[in-house]
């Protein structure tokens, strides 16, 4: 089945402009989503993606800093595990003071690592717009990811300039989205950007052996566990334990080590509900 974001071999006939999927080229990448718990089935999201943006509204009361962090931790593990590059995309920071905003940013950032940016943007002011822009020079590919009601759509409709994509307000009680998006689209932004495709909200993000992920956005943490005195250090308590000292030399950021260890006792728990006879 092709997914958005693949290329394909289209034969049209003489005469009709339509043409029928002969085959879908290889991919490159692909993002998939686990669905069904015991079931093992993956669903690919998008093929080929270069970009994705991790979308994080501000000013929502139910989305407090560790529920972000959580949210955030895990989209850079699934960009990473397709090896597209991760954008985290705060939206509607016109909801929020200004010193909020650099407070939840900065934080954020910590947490994503220096090769991360974090863009605070408006689609209301059009604060950060630009800087969207620049992630996604002509040719890329990229894939917005985030909740319902996150604003996903709208940040599209204003990069493109034009309303092409259904947008719906917020339910006013708790900031719930209303799953507006039901099909994954892809936009060409006006030169010279490239496509954008926006996706259905997704309210969660399991993660299921997607190890290479998690190594690759925490890199500094794989590294220094090399260095640990045992072998199974859980680098919680350990004597000799070189992630744990790395954070007491203020080489490596806490926070980043709390989400790793988050994530990883999570992998572990997913794959042995798969396969009782997996001990990660
Ligand atoms: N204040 C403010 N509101 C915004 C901003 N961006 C989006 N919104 C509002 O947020 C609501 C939801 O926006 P959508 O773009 O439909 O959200 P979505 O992420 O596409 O949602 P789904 O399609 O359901 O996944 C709309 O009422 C938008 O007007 C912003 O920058 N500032
Ligand atoms: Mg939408
Ligand atoms: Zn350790």
């Amino acid at each position: 089945m092709p997914s958005i974001g693949d290329f394909v071999a289209v034969r049209v006939s003489p005469g009709h402009d339509m043409g029928v999927i002969l085959r879908v080229l290889p991919r490159r990448t692909a993002f998939e989503r686990w669905r069904g718990k015991s079931r093992g089935e993956r669903q690919v999201l998008a093929a080929n993606v270069d970009v994705i943006f991790i979308v994080q509204p501000l000013g929502a009361e139910r989305d407090t800093l560790p529920l972000m962090r959580d949210r955030v931790a895990r989209s850079l593990v699934l960009a990473r595990d397709c090896g597209a590059e991760p954008v985290v995309v705060l939206t509607k920071v016109d909801r929020c003071e200004a010193a909020e905003v650099v407070q939840i940013a900065d934080d954020l950032r910590r947490l994503a690592g220096p090769g991360v940016r974090v863009i605070a943007t408006s689609s209301h002011t059009g604060e950060g717009l630009d800087e969207v822009r620049a992630c996604i020079p002509r040719g890329a590919v990229g894939m917005i990811l985030g909740e319902s009601g996150a604003g996903k759509s709208t940040l599209l409709n204003t990069l493109l300039g034009a309303e092409a994509l259904e947008t719906n307000a917020v339910r006013e009680r708790d900031d719930a989205g209303r799953h507006t998006t039901v099909a994954r689209i892809m936009v060409a932004l006006p030169e010279p950007c490239g496509v954008i495709a926006d996706c259905p909200g997704l309210r969660s993000l399991p993660l299921v052996g997607h190890e290479r992920g998690l190594a690759r956005a925490f890199p500094e943490v794989v590294e220094a566990s090399r260095a640990c005195r045992f072998n199974d250090c859980s680098h919680v308590h350990e004597p000799g334990c070189a992630v744990l000292r790395g954070v007491e030399d203020g080489e490596i950021e806490r926070v980043r080590v709390d989400a790793f260890l988050a994530l990883a006792r999570e992998m572990r728990v997913s794959a042995q509900s798969l396969d009782p006879d997996i001990h990660l």
